[in-house]
């Protein structure tokens, strides 16, 4: 297996599948046509689902992205991230810690945690964060009510990180480049691309604006 560390350092474009913004959609369709499109890492979200379900679409989605190559993370659950040997779980602020989340998975597995400030973020990464997630970015339904927190966390996130670092919030093919000019040379989204009429292109777009812009 390559390790993780080298394994996220490539990773651009980060797209989560979040069943509820999938709306209608299949979700391994989207998965599917995303990682067609270029996604690098698939992430597995459902606030809602019960243990069940969810482990249901867990599991297919981690044959979905194993058979290509692509990791695969496991929003908050981590029990379920071990069950489906996932490749890591992600974790919000409000969820399990990064010492819980170690302790439920093995050490060669990914664990990243959201922040929307450099001192949260930092204390991720000193508390053994993978990586970390840093917004919402711009303005996003996706994320209820929480405020946008600018772009200068993308450029304190280049000065204070030693872990790879994933913009997020209200990214689109449309203003990816504030991204790339701002210093970030990767991206998580969940609407640009899922929700997108056409997911396979949607990827396409914003990794070759991602390449463009810094190639790793
Ligand atoms: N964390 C910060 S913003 C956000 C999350 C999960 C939502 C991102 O969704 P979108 O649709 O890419 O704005
Ligand atoms: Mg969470």
């Amino acid at each position: 297996m390559i390790d993780k560390h080298e394994l996220l350092s490539e990773i651009q474009l980060y797209v989560i599948a979040d069943k509820k913004i999938c709306g209608g959609r299949d979700v391994e369709d989207v998965v599917r046509q995303a990682i067609e499109g270029g996604a690098q890492m698939i992430q597995y979200r459902d606030k809602d689902a019960d243990d069940a379900d969810f482990l249901s679409t867990a599991s297919k989605l981690r044959a979905v992205c194993k058979n290509r190559g692509v990791p695969f993370i496991v929003n908050d659950r981590a029990e379920i991230a071990r069950e489906v040997d996932a490749d890591g779980v992600h974790v919000g602020q409000k969820d399990i810690s990064i010492n819980q989340a170690r302790k439920i998975l093995d050490p060669a597995k990914i664990v990243g945690e959201s922040a929307r400030t450099i001192h949260q973020a930092k204390r991720a990464e000193e508390e053994g964060a993978d990586y970390v997630g840093v917004g919402p970015i711009f303005e996003t339904p996706s994320k209820g009510i929480d405020k946008p927190v600018g772009l200068n966390i993308i450029r304190e996130a280049r000065e204070n990180l030693h872990i790879p670092f994933f913009p997020i919030g209200g990214i689109n093919p449309k203003n990816v480049d504030q991204i790339v000019r701002a210093g970030g040379r990767r991206i998580a989204v969940i609407s640009a691309v899922v929700l997108a009429g056409d997911v396979r292109s949607a990827a396409t777009e914003l990794v070759k604006k991602l390449r463009q812009g810094s190639p790793i």
